[in-house]
């Protein structure tokens, strides 16, 4: 492995690891950051998403040869390819496996269970695999490691990393403009074995992105699998960082509270040519929350009515605060192309929202929905409703389905699809700190763990209110994921009216991957 500092490296080859392919944003940034800055490194960007299973490894190590990078950046982005919510069958599958009264389904359940663990596992060993292999064949090379997959469990993959290579954790590009310089990227936010003990380093002030456009001309000559996403969803970033801090969410922790938001131009530009270079007509607005506030709200007017002015014919969502969303917004999301739209609220309970720390009005999500719909949507509004958060008691989960009624009788029936998206405890959250505070969860425990004692405390769904949840997901399900939301909370208002005395949540906190 090289050694850091001295020399300035002249060449970077990016390596997306496996995973089911999306656009690789994250080396595609850092591919367009690194041109920006220096023009005459040499760059090449690999996707192994796009390469067969059986080719990978011949494919990565012949191109690495031919190439003979300075600097190796591997980008790892998921490790949690299970859901928490109902449109993901492993969630239907661990319910039948834990609350399931039929022996028979139970043992059906077992034995998905175990194919989808034994896939999990094979999954994470053959990138760890990739980044060790890299390490091993190419020792003259500073070998970095990023993504989500990294920042999310640099604690877990640390201690697995070869020596000298650096884990990233958050954004990637203070650290690579520090290894491309030749000095010591140690004191930044950065991950890795030392004298073989794992280290941790600070985290800078969080980047200016205004100056930061993509030459996606550039991107294209040197990334091979460009046209494997020709007419595929794409994905653009319109900022970085969230201010708010929803007990469950790791974003914050990821990106930073600080907002620092693109130039609305830079992000057009980018459109344009996906859209005319790569046939891009459906796009993901790939920041951690697309309405972040008023600025936010004034840059975000700006890029939507900037793709009408353009005449640019799209569909595109991503994550919005449905309460953010003003007339004026609502016409221009409808007037831009804008899609099914998610909508992270957890509780229809306010006491609830409150709990999870959302800092969002209910009432507002109604207002933001019959502005939407005054304006014409007529795409779905998927509402993600985490049942049985710490502090949940049967009124509060009625008052979730009557929340969806309000927002079917805005909206219309077809137009609302409510979802039960679990509490999954999540790393480096305020729900994780207080579980660990709480004893719910050992100090130490493996979030990447997926035995089935350690996956049912974190798909948190504690007693009491476990039993009548587990029952009416159950009954829900069972006829499949259309529209299996609604079945849900219907059933779950019926078994609930039924009685069986009152039923109050443990007060311990839980935690969900997802974004209000
Ligand atoms: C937008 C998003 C989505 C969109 C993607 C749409 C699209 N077409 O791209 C949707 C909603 C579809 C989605 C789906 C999923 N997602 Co998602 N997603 C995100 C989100 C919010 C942003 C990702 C992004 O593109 N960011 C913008 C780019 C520029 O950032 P980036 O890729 O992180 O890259 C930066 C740094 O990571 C770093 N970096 C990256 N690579 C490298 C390499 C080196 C060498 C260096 C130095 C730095 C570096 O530098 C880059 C620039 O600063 C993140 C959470 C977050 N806030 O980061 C989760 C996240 C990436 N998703 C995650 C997951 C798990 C998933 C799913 C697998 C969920 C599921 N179980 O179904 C799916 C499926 C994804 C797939 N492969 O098909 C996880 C991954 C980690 C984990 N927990 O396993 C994250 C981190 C969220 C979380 N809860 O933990 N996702
Ligand atoms: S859920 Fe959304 S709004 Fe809440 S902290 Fe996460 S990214 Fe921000």
């Amino acid at each position: 492995m090289a050694t850091l500092g001295g020399k300035r490296p002249r060449s970077v080859l990016h390596v997306r690891l496996p995973c089911s392919p999306v656009w690789p944003l994250g080396a595609v940034t850092l591919v367009g950051d690194i041109h920006r800055r220096d023009p005459e490194v040499r760059q090449r960007l690999l996707d192994l998403a796009t390469v067969p299973p059986k080719e990978r490894r011949r494919y990565l190590l012949d191109e690495a040869e031919r190439f003979r990078p300075d600097v190796i950046a591997i980008s790892w982005r998921d490790v949690q390819v299970f859901a928490p919510h109902e449109a993901d069958a492993s969630l239907e599958n661990s319910f039948n496996f834990f609350y399931s009264n039929s022996v028979v389904k139970k043992v059906l359940a077992s034995f998905t269970g175990l194919k989808m663990v034994a896939a999990y596992h094979s999954a994470l060993r053959e990138n760890m695999g990739y980044v060790r292999l890299i390490a091993r064949r190419f020792r003259d090379a500073t070998v970095l490691l990023g993504g989500g997959a990294l920042s999310v469990f640099h604690e877990q993959l640390t201690p697995k990393l070869p020596e000298g290579v650096i884990g990233v954790i958050g954004e990637g590009e203070q650290v690579m403009e520090a290894v491309l310089a030749g000095r010591d990227p140690s004191p930044l936010r950065v991950s890795m074995v030392k004298d073989g003990v794992p280290v941790t380093g600070s985290t800078p002030p969080p980047l200016d992105l205004s100056d930061r456009a993509i030459d996606y001309a550039y991107v294209r000559e040197v990334f091979p699998q460009w046209e494997r996403y020709r007419g595929a969803q794409v994905s653009v970033q319109t900022k970085r960082g969230c201010p708010y801090r929803c007990a469950y969410c790791l974003y914050p922790y990821i990106e930073g509270t600080q907002v620092s938001l693109r130039p609305p131009e830079h992000v057009l530009g980018e459109i344009q040519y996906l859209y005319d270079h790569l046939d891009a007509r459906d796009f993901w607005f790939a920041d951690a929350q697309f309405l972040t506030g008023r600025r936010a709200e004034r840059n975000a007017e700006a890029i939507l009515q900037g793709i009408i002015d353009r005449g640019l014919d799209i569909h595109w969502s991503g994550y919005v605060r449905t309460s953010a969303i003003t007339e004026k917004l609502a016409d221009l999301m409808v007037r831009s192309g804008v899609g099914d739209l998610e909508v992270g609220l957890a509780s229809g309970s306010q006491r609830m929202v409150n709990e999870m720390r959302l800092g969002l009005k209910v009432a507002h999500l109604y207002r933001g929905a019959a502005n939407l719909k005054k304006a014409g949507y007529r795409h779905k509004l998927i509402l993600n409703y985490s049942p049985n958060m710490p502090g949940e008691t049967e009124e509060s989960l009625l008052e979730t389905v009557e929340s969806y009624r309000k927002f079917a009788a805005i909206m219309g029936e077809d137009q609302v699809y409510p979802m039960i998206f679990f509490i999954g405890v999540q790393p480096h959250t305020a729900m994780e700190e207080r579980l660990l505070a709480d004893g719910y969860l050992k100090p130490g425990y493996n979030p990447m763990s997926l035995n089935p004692r350690a996956v049912k405390r974190l798909l948190y769904n504690p007693k009491p209110l476990n039993g009548p949840i587990a029952e009416a997901c159950l009954e829900g399900w069972k006829d499949g994921t259309d529209d299996s939301g609604r079945r849900v909370l219907l059933a779950l208002e019926r078994i609930l009216k039924r009685g069986g005395g009152p039923r109050v949540a443990e007060a311990v906190g839980g935690g969900a991957a997802g974004s209000g």
